[in-house]
């Protein structure tokens, strides 16, 4: 799953149309490097984060969506958690829901049960604006799993199909280093949901913590090792800013993993 930001502080100036088209040239190299889902999100979640209108949100993701759709055979993922962007997301072209708040928002629920495509349900503690000011568990993947299991059963109860549910820990979602560490050591735990797994590491700051702050530019061999502990794990998807390089680790460790 290929990272697609369309939020105005991930570009570095210019109007509507630069930003379309650089979305657009994103997305091409994105697909010939091999992407099978892009994620168009207009809402930034980054720790401290200001929430967005959903006037504001689909003025950034429609015509996003819309022009890749017009272009590329692709699956469109819409990285939201209202009801209302899902809706016209999917009426646009998305066929695929990514929402960090696992459909717990106002009817986000029931509008992705009746639109009948593949859900992401994330792990969050807290909301965004805050969740980094002090993260606590008494056992976080115990928690985590507890949380996804719940999420679950609200989702399969209101019709969703479990080969449409997808499930993701949410590393860097009010967690700190060693929550996130021991979520991935301990992603089997999680797999015993028998749900595939959604893992977004990509330039997180985790990995900045664990070498000496690399800037976000300097943080890709970390996040691809993480990606390919996860893999080796058996997670399903991985959630990246860098596609070519995150197919080629999938590559390499599917073919050990599934040698026989
Ligand atoms: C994730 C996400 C993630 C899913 C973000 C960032 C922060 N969606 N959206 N999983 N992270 N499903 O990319 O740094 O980990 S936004």
């Amino acid at each position: 799953m290929g990272i697609l930001n369309v939020t105005p502080d991930s570009f570095s100036d210019g109007g509507q149309y630069v930003e379309l088209d650089l979305a657009l040239k994103h997305c091409e190299q994105m697909i010939a490097e091999g992407v099978d889902i892009i994620d168009v999100g207009g809402e930034s979640t980054r720790p401290n984060a200001q929430s967005v209108s959903i006037q504001q949100e689909l003025d950034r993701v429609i015509p996003i969506i819309q022009a890749i759709k017009q272009r590329f055979d692709i699956t469109i993922s819409i990285d939201t958690s209202k009801a209302e962007v899902m809706q016209a997301a999917v009426a646009t072209g998305a066929n695929f829901i990514n929402d960090v708040y696992a459909l717990r928002q106002e009817n986000a629920l029931e509008v992705a049960a009746k639109l009948n495509i593949p859900v992401c349900l994330m792990h969050m503690q807290g909301e965004p604006r805050t969740m980094q000011q002090s993260p606590s568990y008494q056992n976080v993947v115990l928690e985590v799993k507890q949380f996804l299991q719940q999420r679950l059963q609200a989702c399969l109860q209101a019709g969703i199909a479990k080969d449409k549910i997808y499930l993701d820990p949410g590393f860097g979602f009010g967690k700190t280093l060693s929550h996130n560490l021991l979520l991935m050591q301990q992603l089997p735990v999680l797999l015993e949901l028998k749900q595939a797994l959604i893992i977004g590491v990509s330039r997180k700051s985790m990995i900045a913590k664990l070498l000496d702050n690399a800037p976000v530019e300097q943080r890709l061999y970390g996040g691809l090792a993480l990606a390919s502990l996860a893999i080796w794990q058996g997670a399903t998807i991985i959630r990246t800013h860098d596609v070519k390089a995150t197919v080629d680790i999938i590559k390499v460790c599917s073919a050990v993993k599934n040698i026989k």
